[in-house]
């Protein structure tokens, strides 16, 4: 090796001043890239997640240790895994098969009991309370939306794909059940305009998870030209589209084809906002900041009594299909059998939300995608929900911290989740725990919307999108 590359004298000098320049250079850059989440304004959210080592090692008690080295070796590590390129192929059939153990459904989850949010602590959870509370009430006040009327229009052949769903609570959609829902409440909420001069945005209302269910569109290809004809539709029939090219418009999907629903109509592939439950950064047509995480709720029955922290016996509980990923399969080939969690290949044994209110942690692990409705399970079972799920753009990011409510763990730290979850004292434990109470409203829906629940934190990311116009001339070459 040393004789291959041997520098001599004079070089030696003309090198060592070459690699201090571009040290030097390095680091401006570095410490430009400051990962700031409290912005809110026309940059609501950070483009990736914060390292997940700094992020892992500041518990709740905002004790962070090993911070000082840990931003150079996430990036290290994003690269590493960047030009490996390894990460799965993202799947074309579904999110995630329906889970066992599902309860009835009711039709409210109105969950009482959980502490008030006091204006001491919410510095803590949220980046910056009294910005958003403040931002957030003029939303309430000023917001409009326009729908595009073929919601209404029980006549079509395709009216199924664009009317509201009518049994929304229908386990069989419980991984979609936000899709449905958003459109529901905003429906019948005072967003709505009749008037398109008025509207700050347009509402595109398909509906890509019935339309993966209709034998007429259903399949890959399909869903993509049935999306292109009605943008084009729209695009012949109403002025607001050409106004803006599309940016000001937006469709909502919580099935992971909606991903590839713009993929023949190039202005909304890059115009439109896409309001996807896949919120996953590593996607080609997920463009972070332009497009909006939806947060992928199951509905569940109420769940008024909380296990206190002391009587949560177990580290932690996963269950799911191995084969989905190699990151599942990872997590379980190392931890299916340990004696302190209970990882499960495949289905629990047991009761599902036993199995969340006995255990510490549950953990969120990528499947076919970044999302599963498994973070939004833990929360309504007052558990801290562990992410292992590289590149997921997380739900309202840029006004939660979610290093307060949660544990993130790159998925190379596989071999270190027990050690991880070890390190976290009882104090930081309960904090984060507190916390989990706290945000659990954010991640619910109801029939009739409650403030800053799911259907009002989505549409609020909305809002701070909606002064975005980039008339991005895409010829259509
Ligand atoms: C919008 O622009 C397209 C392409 O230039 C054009 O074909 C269409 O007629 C325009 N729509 C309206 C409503 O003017
Ligand atoms: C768990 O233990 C069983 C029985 O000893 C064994 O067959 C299996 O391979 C083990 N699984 C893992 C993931 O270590
Ligand atoms: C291109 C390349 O090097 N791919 C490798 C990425 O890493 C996985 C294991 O993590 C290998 O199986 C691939 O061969």
């Amino acid at each position: 090796m040393a004789t291959t590359v041997r520098v001599r004298g004079r070089w030696r000098w003309q090198l060592l001043i070459a690699l201090t320049s571009l040290a030097l250079l390095a680091l401006t850059f570095v410490s430009h890239l400051n990962p700031q989440l409290g912005l809110l304004g026309n940059h609501p959210r950070p483009a990736f997640l914060p390292p997940a080592d700094s992020r892992q090692t500041c518990d709740a008690a905002n004790a962070c240790t090993g911070g000082k080295s840990s931003l150079s070796t996430s990036i290290n590590r994003e690269s590493i895994s960047d030009s490996n390129g390894s990460l799965e192929l993202v799947d074309r059939e579904s999110v995630e098969p329906a889970e066992t153990n599902q309860l009835a459904v009711s039709a409210s989850e109105n969950v009482r009991g959980v502490p008030s949010l006091k204006k001491k602590r919410n510095g803590e959870l949220y980046y910056n309370w009294k910005l958003f509370e403040h931002d957030y009430k003029e939303m309430l006040q000023r917001f409009r939306i326009y729908v595009y009327q073929d919601v209404y229009n029980n006549d079509d052949v395709y009216a199924n794909v664009f009317m509201r769903h009518k049994h929304p609570y229908d386990p069989k959609l419980g991984n979609y059940f936000s899709e449905h829902m958003f459109k529901i409440n905003l429906l019948d909420s005072h967003f709505l305009t009749s008037n398109p001069s008025e509207a700050n945005l347009f509402y595109l209302p398909f509906s890509i998870n019935v339309m993966r269910n209709d034998p007429r569109i259903r399949s890959d290809t399909t869903i993509p030209e049935f999306v292109a004809k009605y943008v084009e539709r729209i695009t012949r029939e109403f002025d607001f589209w050409n106004k803006s090219h599309g940016a000001d418009h937006f469709y909502v999907c919580c099935h992971s084809v909606g991903k590839e629903a713009s993929a023949k109509s190039p202005y909304l592939q890059r115009n439109a906002m896409q309001v996807a439950c896949s919120s996953n950064n590593y996607h080609k047509f997920y463009v972070p900041h332009k497009d909006v995480p939806l947060a992928q709720v199951w509905p569940r029955p109420p769940e008024p009594q909380i296990t206190p922290p002391k009587q949560r016996k177990r580290l932690a509980f996963y269950a799911g299909r191995a084969q989905n990923s190699r990151v599942r399969s990872h997590l379980i080939s190392l931890w299916g059998n340990d004696t302190d969690m209970d990882i499960y290949a495949d289905k629990i044994r047991g009761s599902y939300p036993e199995a969340f209110r006995r255990s510490k942690y549950c953990l969120h692990v990528k499947g076919y995608d970044v999302n599963t409705a498994r973070i939004s399970d833990a929360l309504h079972y007052g558990c801290v929900p562990v992410l292992i799920s590289d590149y997921y753009d997380l739900p309202f990011a840029n006004v939660l911290d979610w290093s307060k409510f949660s544990v993130i763990i790159s998925h190379m730290d596989i071999p270190q989740l027990k050690d991880i979850l070890l390190s976290i004292s009882d104090a930081s434990y309960s904090q984060l725990h507190e916390n989990v109470l706290k945000v659990r409203k954010h991640f619910s829906w109801h029939k009739k919307p409650e403030d800053y629940d799911t259907f009002h934190m989505t549409i609020y990311q909305l809002w701070l999108r909606r002064n975005i116009i980039s008339p991005l001339n895409t010829n259509q070459n």
